[in-house]
């Protein structure tokens, strides 16, 4: 993993001021659920996740994508200790949801993804280098306590 910079996660802490959590959040889940349909084995009980129409809209997608981003926004304030500030969170996604550790990777990536779709242009190369950094880091935190 490469590690961010100092800049770098300066960088990361600034811009997201301008991330709307909550349209970012919701996106980013729906959207692993729809390029990675077997991600939706772990939210079965969110109700119709059988188009990709019908997952952009679920509620319960959304309210669950704002939860996950308001959580990874939380992060950023502990980027110094980041896996004791996750490591509950690491557990519970371990022993409890059971969710395999390449999910998170593929979240982040996908996240990475809907910052580009929302901010364009603004979204320059050295934007997104730091943006993958401090993801691999957070992935990284949220990983530590896998069996
Ligand atoms: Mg997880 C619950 C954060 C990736 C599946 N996730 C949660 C909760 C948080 C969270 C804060 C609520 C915990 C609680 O109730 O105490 N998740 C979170 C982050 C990331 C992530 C920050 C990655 C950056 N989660 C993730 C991935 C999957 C997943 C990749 C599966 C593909 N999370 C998952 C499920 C639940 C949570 C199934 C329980 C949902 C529910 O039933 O309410």
């Amino acid at each position: 993993m490469v590690h961010p910079t100092v800049e770098e996660k300066d960088t990361v802490i600034a811009f997201w001021s301008w991330v709307r959590v909550d349209e970012v959040g919701a996106e980013t889940l729906g959207r692993l659920l729809v390029v990675y349909p077997w991600t939706r084995r772990f939210f079965e009980s969110f109700g119709d996740l059988s188009t990709a129409d019908a997952v952009m809209n679920n509620p319960k997608v959304k309210a669950h994508g704002k939860k996950v981003l308001d959580s990874f926004t939380k992060g950023l304030k502990h980027l110094h200790r980041l896996k004791r500030f996750f490591a509950a969170l690491s557990e519970l996604h371990c022993e409890k949801l059971h969710v395999n550790p390449e999910n998170f990777k593929l979240l982040g990536n996908i996240l990475v993804i809907t910052l580009a779709r929302h901010f364009g242009k603004e979204f320059t190369p050295e934007l997104q280098a730091a943006c993958q950094k401090v993801v691999a880091v957070v992935v990284n935190a949220l990983t530590d306590r896998y069996c």
